[in-house]
């Protein structure tokens, strides 16, 4: 089991820009290395964990009220996989986030300007507490946690990336859903002025992007609502200011900019669903026997994956994840619910 207790070391202990030089080369020997380990907890992983961010990268700062929490977060080693982390370029340069356009660079070309401050939450439907909330209230109770997980998108590339949030369940609870919580809804923000994609007649989605999750999926401990990766804040093309991250599910199912967190009795429709429930499930748990119609799910590209030499490795039942996970769809047909 994953889960256990966490052993708890300050984040902003590893990643000062001091000791991010000093180990800059020890890193880089360790980056190597460690393709070719499997070995969970060895203090590989832990060297690792320190964020190699080049000096020409932008790092996003966020709001000054969040610094404090991103500074405060606490690396939790239990979610250390051992894998390379992809590089910091990559995970901010190949994105999927169609509100700013479909092409894998167009995100980091004009999410740039995106305002993620102010920005408000709506929580509503069943919960005993709705509201339309400020996020730093929202955030305020919640200390950060520095996480590595596996992120698979459905398009058969995925990265392993450096998270900082905490449990979605402990959000959850603070605002008491009701018996009849069965589902929770989230939705990225709608603004067609800042978002082309959501101006555009010829769009394949209807806009505002929004996914689902079974109550039970959404309050288990592996489900994250982030607001940083890599030690910084979430930059605006990975979904600033908060965004879901469900590791053992397709990319797609890790909804950004939410602004809205809706509890329901019944199964909500989900966008990539909606478009193409064919090619989309509800579920969409990474599952390499359940092809998508167009391509094999049996393996992945593990960017960086260069185009010559790709890096294919096989995909894993749960992302990986699924001595946690699987229990919670014991008696579900994986083929008929994908
Ligand atoms: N609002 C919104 N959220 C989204 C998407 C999107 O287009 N719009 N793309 C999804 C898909 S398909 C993937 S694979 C991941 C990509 O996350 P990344 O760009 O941080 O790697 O975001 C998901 N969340
Ligand atoms: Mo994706």
């Amino acid at each position: 089991m994953l889960i256990g207790k966490p052993e708890l070391i300050r984040s902003s202990e590893i990643t000062s820009e001091t000791a991010y030089r000093n180990r800059r080369q020890f890193m880089k020997k360790a980056v190597g290395l460690a393709a070719f380990s499997t070995i969970p907890f060895s203090p590989l992983s832990w060297a690792l964990a320190d964020y190699d961010i080049p000096d020409d990268l932008p790092r996003y700062k966020g709001p000054q009220w969040l610094q404090p929490k991103i500074t405060a977060a606490i690396r939790n080693q239990d979610f250390s996989s051992g894998e390379a982390l992809a590089p910091y370029y990559h995970a901010i340069t190949h994105n999927n986030f169609y509100e700013f356009g479909t092409d894998k660079r167009d995100p980091v070309r004009y999410a740039q300007q995106f305002r993620t401050d102010p920005w408000k939450v709506e929580i509503s439907g069943e919960v005993v507490k709705p509201g339309n909330y400020n996020l730093e209230d929202i955030l305020a109770p919640h200390a950060l946690e520095d996480r590595v997980y596996r992120l698979r998108c459905v398009e058969a590339w995925s990265m392993v990336i450096p998270w900082l949030g905490f449990p979605l369940s402990e959000l959850i609870k603070r605002f008491e859903p009701t018996s009849k919580a069965k589902y929770v809804l989230f939705e990225t923000i709608l603004d067609k002025e800042q978002l082309p994609e959501q101006r555009s007649s010829f769009g394949t989605i209807d806009w505002p992007y929004v996914e689902g999750l079974r109550i039970d999926e959404a309050m288990h401990p592996l489900t994250l609502m982030t607001v940083g990766m890599y030690g910084n804040a979430l930059p605006p093309q990975n979904g600033a200011p908060l965004r879901l991250v469900v590791p053992w599910k397709y990319g797609f199912k890790s909804i950004k900019s939410v602004v809205r967190i809706h509890f329901t009795e019944t199964m909500p429709l989900t966008s990539w669903n909606k478009t193409a429930p064919d090619e989309y499930g509800f579920y969409a748990n990474v599952n390499p026997l359940v092809d998508h119609p167009r391509w094999s799910q049996a393996t992945e590209r593990r960017l960086p994956s260069p185009l010559l030499s790709p890096n294919i490795i096989d995909t894993q039942p749960f992302n990986g994840y699924a001595e946690q996970v699987a229990s919670m769809y014991r008696g579900l047909d994986l083929k008929q619910w994908f």
